[in-house]
C-alpha cells in the first residue's frame, strides 16, 4: 500500500471514529414514564481508540491492518468523580478475554471516550483466566472497591473438557481508578461466585456483601438468589454464612437466577436496588432487570418489590453476542436527583435510560408486587381499571370501548 493511499485510509478511520464518540444522544420519544431509554448506544467496540486497535505506522502495518480486535464493550460498573461520569467498561478482546478500561464523558449520556490505557489489574498467586463486571462501591471507609468476576479453568476439570470454569468475587480498592491495589479473593460457602457487591456502608462493624451462591459456573442451582454475608476485614475477606435476600422463584422473570446489579442507592425510604432475573425460554436465557427497595436500618430485608421487569432488551439490545439480554452493574446518582442507569445489551454495547430518586421511588412502592398466579394478576389488572374508570367517569370522560356491555 502507497504512502498515500495508507494516509487516506487513515484519514478515513479517524473521521469515523470522532464522528462515532462524539455523536450526540437523545432521548427518545414517550418512554413509560419510569426512565427514558436513549437512542444511541453510548459505548460499542467501535468506541476503542484507533490506536488500541492499528499499528498505526506504515513501515511496521502497510496496509494499516487491525492488530487488536475489540470484540465488545459492555457492562460497566460507574461513578461520578471530580464531575465526571466515570464507566468501567468490560472490554472483550477478539481473543475472548476480558479487561477492565475506563471511558469518561462530561454528561453521563454520550461523548464517552476511553482513557489511553486499559486498567492494569494486578494478578493473585493464582492469576485470573478472565475478570469482568466490576461493580464499584464508594465505601464509607474512604475507598473506592472494584469488586468483579475472577474466572480460572476448574482444575478439576477431565481430561478434555476445556470449559469447566470457576468463578469467584476479585476485590481491587483505589481512590482514581487509575492505580488499583488487589486483595485477596472473596471466601464464601459457595462452590462458585459471580455478582458479588460491596454495600457502600458498614453494618454492624463489618463490611457487608451481596453474593450470588451458586453450584455451577452457569447454573445457580440450589443457591437460592441474591445472598448476603458479612466480613470482619477486607483485607482478608471471608463470609461464613449466606443468606438469601430475594429469592429466585418459580414463574418469574427470576426463575433460574439473579444477581444483584450495582450497589444500592440510600434514599429516604429504603435502599434502592437493582438486579437482573434471568428465565429460560425455548429460545434461551432472557435477562431483564428489576428494582426492588430494602429497609434503612435491615438493608437485607425487602420492603417492596414491584411485579416484572424494569428494563426488559428492546430492538437492537436484543441481538448481539449472548442476545436476549441486558445487563447492569453501574449507576450513578447525580447531585439533583437524576439517576443515571447503565447497561449493557446482549452481551455487546452499552446503554444509558435517565431517571430520578423521585420516580424510581414512585415506581417502586406503587407498582404492586408479584401475585404468582395468573389470576393475581388479572385481581391487580381490574383494580387498575376500575380506579381508572370511577376517575373518568366522575369526570365525565369516556375512554372505553366497550360495545357488548
Ligand atoms: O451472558 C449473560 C450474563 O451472564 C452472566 O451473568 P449471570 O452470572 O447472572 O449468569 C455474566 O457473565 C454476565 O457478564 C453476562 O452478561
Amino acid at each position: 500500500m502507497s504512502n498515500t493511499t495508507f494516509n487516506e485510509r487513515l484519514q478515513q478511520l479517524q473521521s469515523a471514529h470522532q464522528a462515532l464518540v462524539n455523536r450526540k444522544n437523545k432521548k427518545e420519544a414517550l418512554g413509560n414514564g419510569v426512565y427514558d431509554r436513549y437512542e444511541y448506544p453510548i459505548l460499542t467496540a467501535q468506541h476503542a481508540p484507533l490506536f488500541w486497535r492499528y499499528d498505526l505506522n506504515p513501515e511496521t502495518n502497510p496496509y494499516l491492518m487491525e492488530r487488536f480486535g475489540i470484540n465488545a464493550a459492555f457492562n460497566s460498573g460507574a461513578i461520578k468523580l471530580r464531575g465526571k461520569y466515570l464507566l468501567v467498561v468490560r472490554v472483550e478482546g477478539a481473543d475472548r478475554k476480558s479487561f477492565f478500561a475506563v471511558a469518561e464523558s462530561p454528561n453521563g449520556v454520550d461523548s464517552f471516550k476511553f482513557w489511553d490505557k486499559p486498567v492494569t489489574m494486578p494478578e493473585t498467586s493464582v492469576p485470573d483466566v478472565n475478570v469482568y463486571d466490576m461493580r464499584l462501591t464508594q465505601h464509607e471507609d474512604g475507598w473506592i472497591y472494584g469488586l468483579f468476576c475472577t474466572e480460572r479453568k476448574d482444575p478439576a476439570a477431565k481430561r478434555g473438557d476445556e470449559s469447566s470454569a470457576i468463578a469467584q468475587c476479585g476485590i481491587a480498592r483505589t481512590r482514581d481508578l487509575v492505580t488499583w491495589e488487589r486483595l485477596p479473593d472473596l471466601k464464601t460457602p459457595s462452590p462458585q461466585q459471580r455478582n458479588v457487591v460491596l454495600h457502600p456502608e458498614f453494618v454492624g462493624g463489618k463490611y457487608a456483601f451481596y453474593t450470588r451462591p451458586q453450584d455451577g459456573f452457569i447454573e445457580a442451582g440450589s443457591g437460592g438468589g441474591i445472598g448476603y454475608g458479612f466480613s470482619d476485614s477486607i483485607e482478608n475477606a471471608v463470609i461464613d454464612q449466606e443468606l438469601i435476600v430475594d429469592y429466585k422463584q418459580y414463574h418469574t422473570i427470576n426463575e433460574v437466577k439473579n444477581g444483584q446489579g450495582p450497589a444500592p442507592i440510600k434514599t429516604e425510604k429504603g435502599w434502592l436496588h437493582m438486579a437482573h432475573g434471568v428465565r429460560n425460554t425455548a429460545a434461551g436465557l432472557r435477562y431483564v432487570l428489576y428494582v426492588f427497595l430494602t429497609s434503612l436500618e435491615d438493608p437485607f430485608r425487602v420492603i417492596h418489590k414491584p411485579a416484572g421487569y424494569f428494563i426488559a432488551p428492546e430492538g437492537e439490545e436484543r441481538v448481539g453476542d449472548v442476545s436476549n439480554v441486558v445487563f447492569s452493574n453501574g449507576w450513578i446518582l447525580d447531585e439533583d436527583g437524576t439517576v443515571f442507569i447503565y447497561y449493557g445489551s446482549s452481551d455487546t454495547r452499552m446503554h444509558v435510560a435517565t431517571s430520578t430518586v423521585e420516580r424510581l421511588l414512585d415506581y417502586t412502592l406503587n407498582t404492586p408486587q408479584d401475585g404468582l398466579r395468573s389470576g393475581a394478576t388479572v385481581e391487580r389488572l381490574n383494580q387498575l381499571i376500575d380506579k381508572n374508570l370511577d376517575y373518568l367517569g366522575a369526570n365525565k370522560q369516556v375512554l372505553t370501548s366497550n360495545s357488548i356491555a
